[in-house]
Formats: C-alpha cells, structure tokens, sequence
C-alpha cells in the first residue's frame, strides 16, 4: 500500500485571516485532510518577527486557532497546534541556518518588503524568517506544502536547504512540493488589484477579513476598484473584474466560464452586489462555529495540547536523525 503523504502549513497569527487566506490555503488544507496525514500549525513564532503587543497576541493567536476549527478543519483527522509549542521547531532552525547562506537570504522578497514596511526594526529574525519556515516543514518530513502563490521563493529555498543537507549528511528529509490551487492562489487587493490582499494593508477596503460583519463586506465589495471596459471579463486588462470572479467561482465551486457566461450582459454593480453576498452567506457557517467555538474554550485547549503532543512526538524521531547524522552526541 502506498503510503499517505505528509502535508504541513501553517499561517502567522497577526491581524485576521483574510479572504485571501481562506482561498489561497486553508480552503485547500480541508480538501486534503482524508487523503493525507496533515499538520496544521499557528506559527506563532513567526509573527515575533514583528513587535506585538503581548496581550493582543495572545488573543490572536487563540482566535486564529478558533478559525481553523471553524473553517472545518477536523481536530480529529488533522495535527493542529502552536509552533512555540514544539520546541524542536527553533532547535532545527539554528541547525539549518548554519547551512543558509546570507546571500540566499538576501534574495528574498518578503524581506525586502517587510523591511521597508518595519525600518525601525529590521531584525534577524525578519532576516532569518525563511529558515524557521524550512524548519517548521523539514522536521515533519513533509510532502505537500499547500500555500499561496507568495510563498512560492520560501519554497524554494526549503527545498534547497533540504537537498543540501542531504547531500551532505545522507538522505535525511523529504523535498517537499508545493501545492497551489490552480484558482485562487493569489487573491488580489480590492483596492488595487495589483496587489496581493493583505492581512496588514492600510487601506481598511482593500481587504475582507473573515470575521467581517455582513454590512461590512457590503461596502467593502460596493467600493471595489473595477475598471471603465464594462464587460464582465476574466481577462489580465481587467484585474479588478478579475480578480471579482475568482473569488466567486472559489467560493461556489463554479467554473470562471459559468460565472463569466452567468453575467454576460450585466453591469459591475450587480455583479459586485452578488458577489458580496456569494461572501456574505459563505461565511455564515464559519462565523456560527467560530461563535460556538469561543464558547467552548477547554475543548480548543484540548486540541492544541493534543496537537502540541503529536507533532512533538513526530519532531523528535526526525531530530534523533538530524543529530546523529550531525555527529551531535546524543542525549
Ligand atoms: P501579510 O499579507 O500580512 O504578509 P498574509 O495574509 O500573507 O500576511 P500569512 O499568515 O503569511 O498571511 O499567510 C497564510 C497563508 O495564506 C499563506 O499560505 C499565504 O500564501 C496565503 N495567502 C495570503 N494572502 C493571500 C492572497 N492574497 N491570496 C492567496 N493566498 C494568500
Ligand atoms: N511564511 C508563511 C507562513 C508559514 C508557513 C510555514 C507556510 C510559516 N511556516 C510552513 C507553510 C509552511 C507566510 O508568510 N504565509
């Protein structure tokens, strides 16, 4: 029998997911959890790259958590958990940072990005942030990293330190694959649809977050950036309109060729106020589980804790390796 493949992902809690999230990753993540064995993690631990405010992450963090759930994810069929949790995530890193080189680092855009956005704190963990992520996938000897399309150069460099180490110190870890959705993988800014939709954007209506109210995600799609072509069109001249589609067919499961014949004729406003709703009533079940799940904090203790017990059990076989393979004494 052919062995179920590993899947890792994991997303930073600061600020609330976004719809770009949801389309970009954690809509996969659920569509894998039958078929494969999957870690699910809140990198919480990444976000430190960036000052936060102690209590207000605390509370994040736990709502991210609640979000998973209430997307559907399973606790039972799933590893969810906090990366701080799993202490073998920071102890990997500083092994595969003596095997990363500045240079590769350098290249990366989101530090680039990031920097520029946080000058007074460019920190070596921003610096460094990469690594900590090959970690988080390499420990569990992941074969399918399920992300969106930003994420694709970390990729790369994971699979480069992997390939590397086990050149050098014998097979070792799995290279993993990226897996992206064919649909959805880059949700754009409904503001300036060149942009990614950001969680940390500054503009409040470039981006619909889960947990926003009805009324909400109305405006926010009322005031969505369109363009002066009138034809409702799945086409690159029309990054707006675009961009409008694709969350409509991700979120119906219909084909951009039914959503596009579907309102052949009809104007921008119509096709906004659709979509919205399209949104409005996707998210209602998310937003009854997440209610339900706040109301139930021992049971969201219970899955983080269980998690934390699984994955640190998996962490440890591939550090055992990791440090023999090393020469480290072992404990
Ligand atoms: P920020 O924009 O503030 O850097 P983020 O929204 O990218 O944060 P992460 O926690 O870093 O948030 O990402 C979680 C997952 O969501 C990643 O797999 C990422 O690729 C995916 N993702 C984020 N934004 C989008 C988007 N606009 N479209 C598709 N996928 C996205
Ligand atoms: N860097 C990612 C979040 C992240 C991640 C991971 C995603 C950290 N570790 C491991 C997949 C696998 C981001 O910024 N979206």
């Amino acid at each position: 029998m052919k062995r179920k493949k590993i899947v890792f992902s994991g997303a930073q809690p600061t600020g609330s997911l976004t719809l770009g999230n949801y389309i970009g990753a954690l809509q996969n993540w659920k569509a894998l959890e039958n078929e494969h064995h999957c870690l699910y993690c809140i990198v919480d631990l990444h976000s430190l790259t960036v000052r936060q405010d102690p209590k207000e992450f605390h509370g994040i963090s736990l709502s991210f958590l609640t979000q998973y759930l209430a997307s559907g994810l399973d606790p039972e069929k799933n590893i969810i958990f906090f990366q701080s949790h799993v202490p073998q995530h920071a102890e990997l890193t500083w092994i595969l940072g003596c095997g990363t080189y500045v240079g590769e680092l350098n290249r990366m855009t989101q530090f680039k990005d990031k920097s520029e956005k946080n000058k007074d704190n460019v920190n070596s963990g921003l610096f460094t942030y990469p690594v900590l992520m090959a970690a988080d996938i390499l420990l569990y000897k992941t074969d399918l990293v399920p992300v969106g399309e930003d994420q694709k150069q970390h990729l790369e460099l994971t699979r480069d330190i992997a390939a590397r180490f086990n050149n050098l110190y014998g097979e070792t870890f799995s290279v993993p694959e990226m897996y992206i959705p064919k649909i959805g993988a880059r949700i754009m800014s409904l503001q300036e649809p060149s942009k990614k939709m950001s969680k940390s954007d500054v503009n409040a209506n470039a981006t619909i977050f889960l947990m926003d109210s009805e009324d909400t995600i109305m405006k926010k799609m009322k005031r969505a950036v369109t363009d002066s072509e009138n034809m409702i069109a799945y086409r690159d001249e029309q990054p707006g309109i675009k961009n409008l589609i694709t969350i409509y067919s991700s979120l119906t499961g219909l084909s951009i060729e039914e959503v596009v014949s579907n309102y052949e004729g009809k104007g921008y406003g119509a096709f906004k106020i659709d979509t919205a709703e399209v949104i409005i009533e996707f998210l209602r079940p998310f937003k009854k589980n997440y209610k339900d799940y706040m109301n139930n904090p021992d049971f969201i203790e219970n899955v983080y804790k269980k998690g934390a017990q699984k994955a640190y059990g998996l962490a440890e076989n591939t550090m055992t390796l990791v440090r023999e393979r090393m020469g480290l004494v072992q404990k």
